[in-house]
């Protein structure tokens, strides 16, 4: 009697366990947060699923502003955007900046108004659309610029550093922020958050030769953490992101772990570079990004890029050329913020007659590339 007993529970537990793991491999992949909150998780998945498909187009502040005109779209339409102007689609991935939210400027420094920001945020989403938001966050220690890499500024944010408690307040206005970003049935806005990008150059206080490895990853761990559980937000995705770089090892000498992580990626702008040696260096980058992404089990995208605006068929000879070879999520072209208060002319993606926009159109109906129509279609929240 004992032993058909035994045997009968034995049966029943092989049952039960093998129900569990077939269950659990179609159950979704959880990211870093293992509390995100469903539209969350699902759009982690949808990121990696898509990597099969194509290549998500981005661009920084797409709905504020243009060259030569700043949120003129006309009241209840859909939004201007220079992307528009060109292909008649929106871009995929919404890039936004949240730097001057910790100084409570109801600007940013680009001068986009924090409210406004979020009606934006919301109109993205809404069209079916990824949201990514960088933070160029002030100096804590000196009240000056993140392009102030002041010594001993990322010690002072840490525990037991003379800036933490300020650092703190800085946290809990971007999780008031981000607490205000809800879809229309209350749902909270799944964000990729980049914050500490372009962490291997010197030029930002927290990047390069102005934190050691292990500082860099304490500040990481410990905003992250914050925010996880302390403001107990589980509706962001968190990218890790370089400028260029030259080895794996180098990419991954400040990593803080892949609970902390799930969107790996680099910046990069060609600046003066031949288009040759721009597509060499960015197609070693990108190999080993992905190489580091398998490993890791994480999703790899070019979280900002610029290009060669005079060259007329950049888009599809250099660009398209080099992505066509890869496999990754986005790639997030930066702000066409059109003549700046200083003087200089800054933009990154063609704006209606420039000389680049046919091939840009071209760049947009390749297959490869998926702007906002082709995302609506993937229901990437579901
Ligand atoms: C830089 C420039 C600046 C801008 C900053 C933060 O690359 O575009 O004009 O203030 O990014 O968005």
């Amino acid at each position: 009697m004992n032993k058909v007993v035994y045997i009968f529970s034995h049966f029943f537990l092989v049952v039960s366990v093998n129900f569990f793991l077939t269950v659990r491999s179609f159950a979704a992949e959880l990211p870093s947060d293992k509390q995100a909150t469903k539209e969350t998780v699902a759009l982690y998945n949808s990121l990696k699923k898509l990597l099969n498909k194509g290549i998500m187009f981005g661009h920084q502040d797409d709905l504020a502003y243009g060259v030569g005109w700043k949120y003129d779209a006309p009241a209840g339409s859909a939004g201007r955007s220079d992307i528009k102007d060109v292909t008649g689609d929106y871009p995929a991935v919404y890039g936004w900046e949240l730097g001057h939210l910790e100084i409570d400027s109801p600007l940013n420094l680009d001068s986009v108004p924090f409210n406004r920001m979020q009606q934006l945020i919301k109109a993205g989403y809404e069209r079916g659309g990824v949201i990514t938001i960088s933070w160029h966050l002030n100096n804590p220690l000196t009240g000056k610029t993140a392009w102030n890499p002041a010594e001993g500024t990322v010690a002072s944010v840490l525990p037991g550093g003379s800036k933490n408690d300020l650092y703190k307040t800085w946290l809990d206005k971007i999780a008031v922020f981000m607490n205000g970003l809800k879809g229309n049935r209350g749902e909270f806005i799944p964000v990729i958050f980049r914050p500490y990008h372009e962490l291997n150059g010197n030029w930002f206080w927290w990047g390069g030769k102005n934190s050691t490895p292990e500082e860099f990853k304490r500040l990481w761990i410990f905003t992250v953490s914050y925010l996880r559980n302390e403001k107990k937000l589980h509706h962001l995705l968190y990218a890790y992101n370089t400028d260029r770089y030259s080895s794996g090892e180098e990419y991954l000498q400040k990593y803080p772990g892949d609970e902390w992580v799930d969107i790996i990626g680099f910046d990069i702008y060609q600046r003066n570079s031949p288009n040759d040696k721009f597509i060499t260096d960015i197609d070693k980058m990108l190999s080993t990004l992905e190489d580091i992404a398998k490993e890791k089990n994480k999703i790899p995208a070019l979280t900002e890029f610029g290009g060669n605006l005079s060259d007329s068929s950049w888009w599809t000879g250099t660009f398209l050329k080099v992505l066509s070879g890869h496999k990754i999520s986005y790639v997030l072209g930066w702000r066409n913020a059109g003549m700046k208060p200083g003087g200089q002319f800054e933009y990154y993606v063609p704006y209606k007659g420039h000389p680049a926009a046919t091939d840009f159109v071209r760049f947009y109906k390749d297959e490869k590339t998926l702007f906002q129509k082709d995302v609506t279609n993937e229901k990437l929240y579901q």
